[in-house]
């Protein structure tokens, strides 16, 4: 075993969301999410846990500190809930919500911690869902903008690193697409129309920024999984190129370039749901520069050809990994999504692929040329305490091997600016409940939401302690 050092000022960091971690949902003034209500739709998610309590981050984060200080943790990446700074989306500030995100970044750095702060993890106000779509207007860029911009004000010289969006390739599929997250639809036309606000939005946002000459560096985290192909038959080479582009470039060259990929872009014109431009959008996508592109890896993706005649559908443009869903999805004429043979899987069918993080890193810096912030990267599973300890080996088999090709991506050529396991503790998985763990530290509390809500570091969290203290891992 040899020690690969990384950069000296490298983040190890980890991550969390507001709805998945915060709990108190209707406290000190803030305001109701679209989360909050479609986890009280009967059946939507897992025995129909939600986020009411959650794992009370939002009483509990002085104590959650205090275990990411001891640690050693770099930094922390959370979300803020638009819902508790602006209860109905825009109007007056919501103080007391406010003040919570003050406290927790001042603990943060009073404990040496950077914050990473995102500002959109899915949790949209109902107001604005209610007035006119939410995504699904543009009426949303100023409100979205400012609500950005007095987060901004707020931590200016005290927040360095800045999400701007998350997950929007899944966030929109999920909502627009496959209708498993709120608004619960399926409709391809909406959904590229959703992207391209999104778009918007997320320019908007970056420009305010840098015209606020905020001290630090803002970006976008996307949830990459790199395209393989099944074999070397030319037709599912191309359909990797296909899948590539559809479920990859058709996001990350709009971040970067300003540009949705030609092909891809034609074919949707071609069945008339290509999104609207309207005068002036192409400056504007043109004019934003991300100054990293944050990365959420979990898994890669394996695809065959799929001629036009099969018609397996669309409505997967990506896929939870639910276990039975991840088996045949895709777009007739472009590509299908088949089973890796040489990866292993986790307990929800996700693809355990190490090698695929050193394939992204090494595909983002040819084709951008941009730094990367790793915003997430974990494996969810079933954890058992055993006489007070979590025992979660292959929790750290999965992290070890992707810390390692992470730092022979760097060896590369990729610059990484850090590294943002999912998840600090346990936190709710917005379909999968609390069954689904992901953390360092555990949380008391079992599948229908009971539990005392104790945190007890896993052996996982004792592992990143000495990675982070010799600034690399053995392997
Ligand atoms: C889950 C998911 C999430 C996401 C995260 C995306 O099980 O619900 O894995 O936890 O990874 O919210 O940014």
């Amino acid at each position: 075993k040899e020690l690969k050092q990384f950069p000296s000022d490298f983040l190890w960091g980890s991550a969390s969301a507001a709805y998945q971690v915060e709990g108190a949902w209707d406290e000190d003034g803030k305001g109701v999410s679209v989360w909050d209500n479609y986890v009280r739709i009967p059946g939507k998610t897992f025995k129909d846990t939600n986020g009411d309590v959650a794992v009370d981050h939002y009483h509990r984060y002085k104590e959650d500190v205090k275990l990411m200080a001891e640690q050693g943790l770099k930094a922390y990446r959370f979300s803020v809930a638009w819902t508790r700074i602006f209860p109905n989306g825009r109007g007056e500030v919501n103080q007391k919500g406010l003040q919570f995100y003050v406290d927790l970044v001042d603990e943060l750095i009073a404990h040496n911690i950077e914050p990473v702060l995102t500002l959109y993890h899915w949790d949209i106000p109902q107001a604005l869902q209610d007035e006119y779509g939410g995504w699904e207007s543009r009426k949303i860029i100023a409100d979205f903008n400012n609500y950005a911009k007095t987060l901004f004000e707020t931590f200016r010289g005290k927040v360095k690193y800045w999400v701007s969006l998350n997950e929007q390739n899944i966030f929109t599929a999920h909502g627009w697409l496959m209708g498993i997250h709120p608004p619960d639809k399926k409709e391809p036309k909406l959904f590229y129309e959703v992207n391209h606000i999104a778009n918007l939005v997320n320019a908007t946002v970056i420009n305010t920024f840098h015209e606020m000459k905020m001290d630090g560096k803002i970006g976008p985290s996307f949830a990459y999984s790199p395209q393989y192909a099944l074999d070397s038959n030319p037709k599912n080479i191309l359909a990797a190129e296909n899948a590539e582009d559809a479920l990859s470039h058709f996001w990350m060259d709009v971040y970067l370039y300003g540009e949705y990929p030609i092909a891809i872009f034609n074919r949707l014109k071609e069945q008339g749901i290509a999104p609207t431009f309207e005068e002036g959008d192409a400056e504007l996508l043109k004019s934003a520069k991300p100054d990293f592109l944050g990365i959420n890896y979990y898994q890669s993706n394996t695809v065959a050809w799929n001629p036009l005649e099969n018609g397996v559908g669309m409505g997967e443009m990506n896929t939870t990994g639910k276990k039975g869903t991840s088996g045949e999805s895709g777009e007739p004429g472009l590509y299908k999504r088949v089973v890796n043979p040489h990866v292993e899987r986790t307990n929800w069918d996700w693809e355990i692929d190490p090698t695929g993080i050193r394939v992204a890193m090494r595909r983002i810096t040819s084709r951008y040329r941009v730094p990367i912030l790793i915003t997430e990267n974990g494996l969810g599973e079933y954890d058992k305490v055993e006489d007070g300890k979590i025992h979660d080996d292959y929790r750290i088999d999965y992290l070890s091997k992707h810390v390692s090709a992470i730092r022979e991506a760097i060896s590369d050529g990729a610059t990484v600016l850090g590294y943002c396991t999912w998840s600090y503790t346990d936190l709710l998985s917005w379909l999968n409940g609390y069954q689904k763990r992901y953390g360092f530290v555990y949380v008391d509390q079992d599948e229908t939401m009971q539990g005392s809500l104790k945190r007890i570091p896993k052996d996982s969290y004792y592992w990143y302690k000495d990675v982070i203290e010799k600034n690399g891992s053995e392997n």
